[in-house]
């Protein structure tokens, strides 16, 4: 549900003496703010060009209106309360009342007017990332504009040059306030419907943080060594799943505003990334993948046909990316007999584990966390534990799914015989091969067929 922050002061803006295609004497926009950390519907447009809209993973897009021939939205800087998981919040700084900030999304040729007002304690600025702009619309504090100050309000305006998909974040103090969680995904559409249309189109940012387990806010003087790694600001079990019709043409579109990459997999399917950050790419520059890599301060967008149904696995491929916090400064204790000193070391350190020595699925395990504090690995599906946190979810593909109907499907129905199963095998040891328990390595052999050799 979006609420309404109500119409601030206008006097500031009104001016005798206008210039033509600036703000005048009208109120500024309403600034809608989002309370829900949930994927809220499709904003199918109003008014101009109709298009498909995206859905945000665990977000929204920001509503507008028109004056005139210029789209007007409003963004609000302020700190903001973000739930990671149902178990964590995170103090975070943010836009319209959560982090990461709503998804803009306007058409191409539009004209758009973004009203931007400063409710942090320090000055920012907003950059939009990738977008053609007039250099005085860039949004980098000092260079392109002066900051905007803490109660201030500033205006950019430009037009959507080309469609596509991009991001915005502040250009002002960048280090702390992107280490906040202060950025957004600006979507593009192209003017003709029909150019690359999709039947669902989904959309996130990638943020990372470093949050004490037991604290609430980031540290914003991590460089490379974050704990919680997300999508929109959520982590597993706390991101949505996504349903998808089987047969539909599926786009997702990705931002990383990481300090590292991630390889994105998509099980049971293979894709195309067809558009990036820089635009569209074209058919022919297209290649089959199942993993895509994005880069730090990138957008990739790719495009699958959904037609393998089932619940499939999305994750980053670095599996400490798929953790949460206080998995990450372990020792390796494989092979070694846990149990004693597992006792002894906890007496000293309540919060430690060790790991990988009595076949236990770590998901299954039951330790002792700090408060606001999510386990390392966790979440369940219909067999047991997944052992999963970060950046994961589940594309769940389902037969005859409404055209705008993003809810949870639940389980997938495995249809009877098409699930791995349990045999009863009568040994505990499979019959293999006999070979010697020590090979003979290839340079062996060669030296023992030399030695007989007659030289
Ligand atoms: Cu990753």
């Amino acid at each position: 549900m979006i609420s309404r922050r109500g119409f601030l002061g206008t006097a500031a803006l009104v001016s005798a003496t206008a210039v033509s295609g600036r703000v005048q004497a009208a109120a500024i926009p309403e600034a809608p703010i989002m309370d829900k950390v949930t994927m809220q519907p499709p904003l199918h447009p109003t008014s101009g060009p109709d298009y498909r809209p995206v859905v945000t993973l665990n977000g929204w897009s920001l509503p507008w209106r028109m004056n005139g021939d210029w789209k007007e939205y409003h963004l609000v800087a302020e700190p903001v309360v973000r739930e990671f998981a149902e178990g964590m919040k995170a103090f975070l700084w943010g836009y319209n009342g959560q982090s990461p900030g709503p998804t803009i999304e306007a058409v191409e040729g539009d004209k758009v007017r973004i009203f931007v007002t400063n409710k942090l304690p320090e000055p920012t600025t907003v950059h939009w990332h990738g977008m053609i702009v007039p250099s005085g619309m860039d949004g980098v504090g000092g260079l392109s504009q002066p900051h905007i100050k803490p109660g201030k309000t500033f205006v950019y305006e430009f037009e959507m040059k080309k469609s596509g998909t991009f991001m915005y974040h502040p250009h002002s103090d960048e280090m702390v306030q992107m280490a906040m969680g202060m950025m957004g995904m600006f979507v593009v559409h192209p003017r003709d419907p029909a150019f690359r249309s999709v039947d669902r189109d989904f959309v996130f940012i990638m943020s990372s943080y470093d949050v004490d387990p037991g604290t609430y806010i980031p540290k914003v003087t991590e460089m490379t060594n974050f704990n919680m790694w997300a999508w929109n600001s959520r982590v597993f079990p706390g991101i949505d799943p996504m349903p998808v019709r089987l047969g539909d043409r599926v786009r997702v579109r990705i931002g990383n505003l990481t300090m590292t990459n991630h390889p994105i997999h998509l099980h049971g399917h293979s894709f195309s990334v067809t558009c990036t950050d820089g635009g569209w790419v074209p058919e022919s520059a297209q290649w089959p993948e199942t993993t895509t890599d994005v880069p730090v301060g990138a957008v990739r967008a790719f495009e699958v046909i959904a037609d393998n149904p089932g619940d499939w696995a999305f994750h980053c491929h670095k599996s400490h990316h798929t953790m949460n916090a206080m998995g990450h400064d372990l020792r390796t204790l494989i092979g070694v007999p846990k149990q004693a000193i597992a006792k002894a070391v906890k007496k000293l350190a309540p919060d430690s584990m060790v790991m990988g020595s009595t076949g236990m699925a770590m998901g299954e395990m039951e330790m002792p966390l700090p408060d606001n504090t999510l386990p390392m690995m966790t979440g369940s599906g219909q067999f047991g534990a997944i052992e999963m946190g970060g950046m994961f979810t589940v594309v769940k593909i389902r037969e005859g799914l409404a055209r705008d109907d993003y809810r949870d499907p639940g389980p997938y129905k495995f249809p009877a015989g098409t699930v791995a199963y349990e045999i009863d095998a009568p040994v505990s040891e499979p019959a293999r091969q006999k070979t010697p328990a020590t090979a003979p390595s290839p340079a062996e052999k060669r030296g023992k067929s030399m030695k007989g050799m007659k030289m």
